[in-house]
């Protein structure tokens, strides 16, 4: 029996690794979808493919949570069916460069902050009311291990992550009188376009950053996430933090010789 029938959810960012994840492991549960990304081309061609496999509803479109104009357009343009958002992960967010503070590209620092915390504000401050309305929904935001501890390099990544802490929450505490559920979850090392992207395309050093050890997948977080939205209606988890077993703190790793 599936866990998640007559639910709908939102994954933001769902085009590639975690968020693409999400959206798989939430309709094999039997969730509606809606799923978006900038690249509007994945997100169709994934709706397709969890149609064909799992029989669920999913509607994907394009959609850059940086635009707020366009986030509260698009969203509030949905049919009303699609309004009764039950679940929605917050999970479209990026890293760009590993510089030293004061060595920083300015367009990397807005880019990162408009993404993981802009972003997922506007997004939020559209779906969240309707969960409120509704009384029913959980958000579960993507965090980080770069939200609890800073990392040569990590300075403005690492601000994003714990800024998503900090919103996390501010928002368990102020919906703390209604029935939605707030969780974060805050992995290690995850194998999927992140560090390309971190890297700028740079796909030799995005690919050293997993040599010797066996990273999380997209699929170990979908799992942390799909347990935050299948607990008894009193259960919140707050955070889940999920590492890599050979990875102990953002830079404390065990890698295997050569
Ligand atoms: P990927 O690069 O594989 O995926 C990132 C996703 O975010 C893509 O679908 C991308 O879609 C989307 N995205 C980026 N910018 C925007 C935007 N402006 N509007 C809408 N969607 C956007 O990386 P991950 O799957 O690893 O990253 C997902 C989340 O997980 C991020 O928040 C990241 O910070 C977090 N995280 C990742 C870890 C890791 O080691 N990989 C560890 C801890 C947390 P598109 O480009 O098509 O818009
Ligand atoms: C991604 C993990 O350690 O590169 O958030 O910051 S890390």
């Amino acid at each position: 029996m599936p866990l998640l029938k007559d639910t709908i959810a939102l994954v933001t960012g769902a085009s590639s690794g975690i968020g693409r994840a999400c959206a798989e492991v939430l309709a094999r549960e039997g969730a509606d979808l809606l799923i978006c990304a900038r690249r509007e081309d994945r997100v169709k061609k994934l709706a397709k493919e969890l149609t064909d496999r799992y029989g669920v509803e999913i509607h994907a479109f394009a959609l850059d949570v940086r635009n707020q104009k366009e986030v509260e357009k698009t969203l509030t343009a949905l049919p009303e069916k699609w309004k009764a958002i039950d679940i929605l992960v917050n999970n479209a967010g990026l890293s760009r460069g590993l510089d030293k503070l004061h060595e920083g590209l300015l367009s990397d620092w807005e880019e990162m902050i408009d993404t993981n915390v802009k972003g997922l504000l506007y997004v939020s401050r559209v779906v969240i009311p309707w969960m409120v309305a509704r009384k029913k929904g959980d958000v579960v935001n993507i965090g980080s291990i770069a939200g609890h501890e800073v990392y040569p390099g990590g300075n403005v990544y690492c601000a994003t992550k714990f800024g998503v802490d900090a919103i996390t929450k501010g928002m368990q505490i102020d919906l703390v009188d209604t029935p939605i559920r707030v969780s974060t979850v805050d992995p290690g090392m995850v194998e999927t376009e992140f560090s390309i992207v971190r890297f700028h395309g740079d796909t030799g050093r995005a690919g050293k950053v997993y040599e010797g050890i066996t990273p999380l997948s997209g699929a170990d977080v979908a799992e942390a996430v799909l347990f935050c939205v299948t607990r008894p209606p009193h259960v919140n988890i707050h955070q889940v933090r999920i590492m890599p077993t050979n990875q102990a703190a953002a830079m404390v790793a065990y890698r295997a010789p050569k």
